[in-house]
């Protein structure tokens, strides 16, 4: 039987965190996170170079592709762990793609770089097409659907139609609702509420919740960090709806816990 779900780490090469360490601190650290997940149970790392929260200013390609390539390139050597690139650029999903990855995650399902649905054919890799609402310095600006759930819905259809008109062949894509990428709190709810309807669609779903800000304003907590409960209880709901794929920053509790609850629906797990 194929495994319940899979666990998705994320690996991110961002100055915020690391900002003193220099270059050479940021690369090693996040190679040793990566490891770490591996450890945790992550069966996917994903390796990203550019932050897409809200506001956030885009990066320059030579600084990302930099930021990403050797991180990649480590974590694919140690085999331990599918090694997949969040960017929305070619270049860098290409040069991730040489140096190792076999995933390629783009937030932008493919808009941002349309040419990027034909890498993925070529090189026969797997793919995430995520709906994204406007693009991340704009998308939190009164976001607007008819129905959330039908929207987001349609859009994936048309995202994966366009990829396997382009080569990508169907058992590569994964498709993603895009919780927080132009969504209130309400429409990330029901979207988490009525995820079956877009598991329907037929591609294995990947859901990425972790740490979001409408989480924090649920339990009323500022920090991130602090939010990792509330991040299991959205996983272990979308679990039961359907989900397939988690993108989580704390792997071991999502890990403890989507086991548990992968058990208990399908008693194969105790
Ligand atoms: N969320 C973020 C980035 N990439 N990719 C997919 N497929 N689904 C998501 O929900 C998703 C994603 C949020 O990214 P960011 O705000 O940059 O922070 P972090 O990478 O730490 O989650």
């Amino acid at each position: 039987m194929a495994p319940a779900f899979r666990i998705m780490g994320i690996v991110n090469v961002t100055p915020d965190s690391f900002s003193d360490g220099g270059e050479w601190f940021e690369r090693e650290a996040a190679i040793a996170h990566g490891r770490e997940l591996a450890g945790e149970g992550a069966s996917i790392l994903d390796v990203g170079g550019e932050s897409t929260r809200p506001y956030a200013e885009p990066v320059a390609l030579e600084e990302e592709r930099a930021r990403v390539v050797p991180v990649v390139e480590a974590l694919a050597a140690d085999g331990a762990a599918q090694v997949s690139v969040d960017t929305m650029k070619l270049e860098v999903a290409r040069a991730a793609l040489d140096a190792g990855a076999t995933y390629v995650n783009d937030v932008t399902a493919f808009r941002h770089d349309p040419e990027m649905a034909g890498l993925v054919a070529e090189r026969g890799c797997d793919c995430c097409l995520m709906h994204m609402l406007g693009e991340p310095r704009t998308m939190q600006v009164d976001p607007r659907y008819d129905d959330v759930v039908s929207d987001v819905k349609a859009f994936l259809e048309e995202r994966a139609a366009f990829a396997t008109g382009h080569g990508v062949a169907e058992e590569r894509i994964m498709v993603d609702p895009g919780i927080g990428f132009g969504k209130t709190l309400e429409h990330n709810l029901e979207l988490l509420r009525r995820l079956d309807e877009i598991v329907a669609l037929g591609f294995p779903v990947l859901v990425g919740t972790s740490r979001k800000a409408f989480l924090g304003r649920l339990v009323g907590r500022e920090d991130p960090h602090e939010r990792v409960a509330a991040t299991v209880a959205t996983n272990v709901l979308a679990l039961e709806r359907g989900a397939r794929v988690f993108r989580v920053h704390d792997v071991a509790p999502t890990a403890d816990a989507l086991k548990v609850a992968a058990a208990t629906l399908r008693g194969d797990g105790a």
